[in-house]
Order: structure tokens, then sequence, then C-alpha cells
């Protein structure tokens, strides 16, 4: 069985368990200390010490993207979560990289204001970023379906990853609040009514 590493405010592992839950890949979860007392022995299963890793029988895998792909490419074809080719595939590509960005980008300004001491805090790159997300949710926002899924009649990877995404900003304070972003608020609120979303929900696990 996969086993996946990472803890629960991960937008990254999130994605990953989603992604597993709803192509129903059996796994189990384990959390690591990796700012903490995990981060020597972790840095055998990724030496950059960094979350998700999935155990698999080919060794432990590192990197979301990648994950992503053994996961896609050990399925059968009806449990895929990407569509198979063409216009369909990019457009669903690119919402998982714009989701992905301000995942990196909402993971950044967490480390910056939450991890760094505040008197090395530098404002200039902290506005920076809070630009830059803002710029990323409003056009993500102008993309989310009203209803439904950007699966159309259901969920596929690109809601894996937006979910995951606007579900960690959630636990951001300056990030919080939904009113700036009505469709992706609605798309995350839905997907708590689906099994495999709100299992791994940051604050059900
Ligand atoms: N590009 C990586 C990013 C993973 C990542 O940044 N994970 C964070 C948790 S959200 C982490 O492990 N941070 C620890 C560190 O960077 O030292 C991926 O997609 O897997």
């Amino acid at each position: 069985m996969l086993i996946l590493y990472g803890g629960k405010r991960s937008p990254f592992v999130r994605r990953v368990a989603i992604w597993m839950a709803l192509q129903g890949t059996p796994h189990t979860r384990e959390v690591a200390d990796i700012f903490g007392a995990d981060f020597e022995r972790f840095s055998a299963r990724n030496p950059l010490v960094r979350v998700p890793v999935v155990t698999t029988p080919h060794g432990d895998l590192i990197e979301t993207a990648a994950i992503i792909d053994y996961l896609e490419t050990s399925a059968d074809a009806d449990q895929r979560l990407l569509p198979a080719a063409g216009a369909e595939r990019i457009a669903c590509l690119q919402i998982i990289a714009l989701a992905n960005a301000i995942a990196e980008k909402g993971v950044a300004y967490v480390y910056e204001t939450e991890r760094r001491p505040p008197d090395l805090v530098w404002g200039d790159w902290v506005q920076r970023l809070a630009t830059q997300l803002r710029q990323g949710l409003a056009a993500l926002e102008a993309q989310t379906p009203e209803a439904g899924w950007f699966g159309g009649a259901n969920p596929n990877g690109a809601d894996a990853a937006v979910v995951a995404t606007i579900d960690f900003l959630g636990t951001v304070p300056d990030f919080a609040d939904p009113t700036a972003r009505p469709h992706l608020d609605a798309l995350a609120r839905r997907s708590l009514a689906v099994q495999a979303f709100a299992a791994s929900h940051p604050s059900a696990i």
C-alpha cells in the first residue's frame, strides 16, 4: 500500500491526498515533523526534507507533479483525473499550474509572516508576495465555474489542485476572507459534500 507523508496544512500534500481519494487509490497517511524532530530522519526519504513524499513499490517519490504523474500513469483509464490529450488537457494543466503557483506563493507568504523572526521580515518582499497572490487569485477566480466542477459533471485534477490551494489560503489570516473570490469559495464549499475532499480538509485531520 502507498504511504503519503505530510501534514494537514500543506496544499501540495492535500492535492495528492484528494487525488488518491478521487482515484480510489489505497494508501495510508503519515505526518512528518519536518520542521522539528523528523528533520534528520526524513532526509532519507527526501534529501530536501520537504513533503509530500509518497512511498511506493518503486521507492520514495518526491515533488507533487512527479507524484501525480505516477498516480495517473498507474491508474486505470477510467480513474484518471487528467484529460487524455488536446485542448482539454492543456486547459486542465494550466488551471493546475495556476493553482500550484498560488500555493507556492502562499507557502512563501506563510514562511515570511509566521516563521521568520519579526525583526528580519522584509516588508517590500511581503508586499510583493501579497500582490502576486491577489493577482493570481483574481485570475483563478475569473476561470472558476459558478456551478459544478472544472471537470464538468465530476471533479478532475484541476478541482483537486484548486480546492487544496483555496482551503490552504483559508488558514492564512491575510487571505482567509473569501468574499473577494465568490466562485472559488463556492467551489471549496461544494467540495465538502464529497468525501474525497472532506476527509483531508485542513480542519478534518
Ligand atoms: N515543489 C514542491 C514543494 C513542496 C513544499 O514546499 N512543501 C512544503 C510544505 S507545504 C515543505 O515541505 N516545506 C519545507 C521546506 O521547504 O523546508 C512540491 O510540489 O512537492
